[in-house]
């Protein structure tokens, strides 16, 4: 007998019956595979591997292959399955183009694996969703139950936010972040370079960016929510080689990566650093304390453009993605107000007052970042000030700044405080640091990033996804870091692949289960759910 079940059939039938044995026996029918693909029906039968399994590949096919790496006895060579062998087959297929590049189709069968997508980022996706029904630890034997699944992201930003400059985080921990993002098909790492408390990108022009900027004589303590800065002096920051090593992996992991440099505001690192960049021209300390901080660029300064253009133009050319982060957020116009070279650069440009010199400010750097072949994203602060024509914008004080920018017709990501935010804590108890409301894992799950105001509605289409943000003022450790990030990630990671209608917390949770060993093999922490969290937990 042939059963066949795509989970959008089961996500119905969870609707209509109420009692709970037909739920789980419906659930443990689904795959263990997260984020959920968009269909997936099950046939007869196994697929086993063993020493005998033959791999045909063509080079196209290298970041997919990497990923099944360990668990195959034979590399085939050519493209076509000997007779009689048992082969796993993976092949770029145009045919398939009109769901996406990063669509794929997974075939098991008894009599061979087929893997197919129309370009390699779907082909990877094809074999990340093949390990996860492969057991944990590499190994060659394996059974595998007999299941078509065909298989496309609902958004196609899936993001974190890692704010590498509150604490520095080695690249070996980026990558390590990056693994387990593309694990769970996650194709966007943004990366807060710059803020008040330290500069982490080497700069060839400034070299004081990072020999001054990336070293903090202290710190506010991680360990309560304090701000007097009697916890350690900290620093660290990314040599152009470092990131490099990280921009090539993420390559490997078909994740791009966005570079955030901060501006006008959470500049002090910088103003630190090289002389002449704020209104008041004094030269500042690298920040010992977290929160908003009075000192900003100076919007009436050449000098800050020349400084800025500098810099954005090395970063332009290093990081080969499209978007480039910058900042927005948080801006006191304190000093701004009383700046004449503000004040007069306010009058020659007609600008209204300070939230439009911010505009200003930010359309400048987009005019200059188009000219290097890039576009812009900033924090919703930036739709305040009027948006720069082709910013996309992340909107993080919750969902109104990405609405209005989204009927403006800009890109929107949506990130809203409310339940994107990592460094909030996971439960009212227990949990190690107390930042934040709890944002527990239900409620990244229940996240639906398209805003009702826009459901429908052609605005709709500009959101182009959704993102979780690991700001690091409370997080001083690697091993927290990923305590705090997963398995909040994966909510996060299901909420912007997976079709809306197949969204089922009791059924994320019981295939979190066989996620987590593997995060174990990887050597990821994380945090484990507890009864708080369970199937009925509401929010
Ligand atoms: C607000 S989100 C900030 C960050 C902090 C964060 C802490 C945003 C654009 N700005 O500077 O780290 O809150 O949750």
């Amino acid at each position: 007998m042939k059963t066949t079940t795509t989970i959008a059939m089961v996500a119905a039938a969870l609707l209509a019956v109420a009692g709970g044995t037909a739920r789980a026996a419906e659930r443990t029918a689904l795959p263990h595979i997260i984020p959920a693909p968009a269909r997936a029906e099950f046939c007869e039968g196994t697929f086993e591997f063993s020493r005998d399994t033959i791999i045909i590949a063509s080079e196209e096919a290298a970041t997919a292959l990497a990923v099944l790496n360990g668990y195959f006895g034979a590399k085939g060579e050519g493209t076509a399955c000997p007779p009689g062998a048992r082969c796993v087959s993976l092949a770029i297929d145009a045919a398939l183009a009109a769901n996406g590049p990063e669509s794929y189709e997974l075939s098991v069968a008894p009599e061979g694996v087929e893997l197919r997508a129309p370009a390699q980022a779907g082909l990877f996706y094809a074999a990340q969703t093949l390990r996860q029904m492969l057991p944990a630890e590499p190994g060659i034997a394996a059974s595998v139950p007999c299941v078509k699944i065909s298989d496309a992201p609902r958004f196609r930003w899936r993001g974190l936010m890692l704010d590498v400059s509150r604490h520095f985080f080695p690249k070996e921990f980026v990558f390590r972040m990056m693994e387990a993002m593309a694990a769970l098909k996650m194709n966007t790492l943004h990366i807060h370079l710059t803020d008040d408390q330290g500069w982490r990108l080497e700069i060839d022009a400034f070299p004081a960016l990072t020999k001054t900027g990336a070293w903090r004589g202290a710190s506010s303590p991680a360990d309560e929510l304090s701000m007097s800065p009697s916890g350690p002096a900290h620093g660290g920051f990314y040599t152009k080689q470092d990131m490099r090593e990280i921009l090539r992996r993420a390559a490997e992991l078909h994740i791009t990566v966005v570079p955030e440099i901060e501006m006008p505001g959470h500049a002090v690192a910088a103003i630190a650093s090289v002389p002449g960049l704020s209104c008041k021209g004094e030269r500042l300390k690298v920040s010992t304390r977290w929160g908003v901080h009075k000192d900003v660029y100076c919007a009436g300064s050449e000098r800050v453009f020349e400084f800025l253009e500098i810099v954005l133009g090395e970063v332009a050319e290093l990081f080969p993605g499209e978007i480039i982060h910058v900042g927005g957020d948080e801006v006191p116009k304190h000093n701004w107000r009383q700046c004449p070279k503000c004040q007069e650069r306010i009058r020659t440009e007609g600008l209204a007052n300070e939230e439009e010199l911010q505009g200003w400010f930010m359309k400048r750097i987009e005019n200059f970042l188009e000219s290097r072949g890039k576009r812009i994203i900033g924090w919703d602060e930036i739709v305040e000030g009027g948006l720069p024509p082709r910013a996309a914008v992340m909107s993080w004080r919750g969902m109104q700044g990405g609405i209005t920018a989204a009927l403006e017709g800009h890109d929107v990501v949506m990130s809203p405080t409310s339940h994107c935010y990592f460094d909030y804590m996971q439960a009212e108890t227990g949990e190690p640091r107390r930042v934040g409301r709890p944002i527990e894992l239900a409620k990244v799950y229940g996240f639906e990033p398209v805003p009702p105001a826009l459901a429908g509605t052609p605005a709709a289409e500009r959101i182009i996804g959704a993102q979780g943000n690991i700001w690091t003022e409370y997080i001083d450790s690697e091993e927290l870091a990923e305590y705090m990030t997963w398995p909040r990630g994966a909510a996060l990671a299901e909420v912007a692949w997976s079709p809306k209608e197949t969204k089922d917390y009791a059924g994320f949770l019981a295939r979190l289960e066989s996620l987590l060993p593997r995060f174990d093999a990887m050597g990821v922490n994380y945090r484990r759910p507890g009864p708080e969290d369970g199937a009925n937990a509401r929010f």
